[in-house]
């Protein structure tokens, strides 16, 4: 039995693992929930969300941080440097923390939303972003001077961002930060990152492009 990723079909928190898994040539079956498929899966899942990577005997590994350290190491994507892993981890730690200050605003009705979003946007989301731009200088690999799962998590979250997908989020929100649009376009222009998105021409993915 292959791996298998059980998740919903959007990018969210099973993004990291799909691009690891795929640029590592590592063979998964991709499950994708609707919302009205999810609730059997959730009674079975270790923590009663997704993502679950189940492995090849039949047991299930939750939490996307547990999930993609683990497909990144299987795909020679989590630095062996322990500094470098570190450099690595703390760059994903941060941007758990820009995801974190829009937590409560997925709750909110759409007009309070839009004005939550650009509220967050002008202010920690900024800051956030300011200091993950200084992470990625000129467009610099995240840690070790070559490809992690690090960069691949900070290149979803920024195409994400600038996906338009987001209500209240502008397309145009890394423009005051050149360094964070060059790394962006570098991944994106990364042949196995851009060989996996060419078949997107819509939704989120169509995003993930370089120059999009
Ligand atoms: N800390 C967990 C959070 C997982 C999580 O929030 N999953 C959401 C989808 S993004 C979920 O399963 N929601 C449905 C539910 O809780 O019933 C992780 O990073 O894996």
């Amino acid at each position: 039995m292959v791996l298998k990723l059980h998740y919903f079909a959007a990018p969210g928190k099973a993004e990291v693992a799909r691009l690891c898994l795929t640029l590592g040539g590592i063979p998964f079956e991709d499950v994708h929930y609707t919302h009205e498929t999810f609730p059997t899966f959730k009674a079975k899942a270790p923590f009663g969300q997704v993502p679950v990577l189940e492995l090849e005997d039949g047991k299930m590994l939750a939490q996307s941080g547990a999930i993609d350290r683990y497909v990144a190491k299987l795909a020679g994507l989590y630095p062996e440097d322990p500094l470098d892993a570190a450099h690595a981890d703390q760059a994903v730690f941060l941007l758990i923390d820009l995801t974190d200050a829009f937590g409560p605003t997925w709750a909110l009705p759409k007009d309070e939303q839009v004005k939550a979003r650009e509220a967050i946007m002008a202010t920690k989301g900024r800051e956030k972003l300011g200091y993950l731009a200084k992470l990625v200088p000129g467009g610099a690999y995240v840690a070790g001077g070559k490809l992690s799962f690090a960069d691949l998590g900070v290149f979803v979250m920024l195409s994400s961002l600038t996906s338009g997908q987001f209500d209240g989020v502008s397309k145009t929100c890394l423009d005051e930060f050149p360094d964070l649009k060059a790394f962006r376009n570098k991944i994106a222009s990364e042949p196995a990152v851009k060989a996996h998105y060419d078949k997107h021409t819509e939704g989120i993915r169509a995003a993930f492009k370089p120059d999009a």
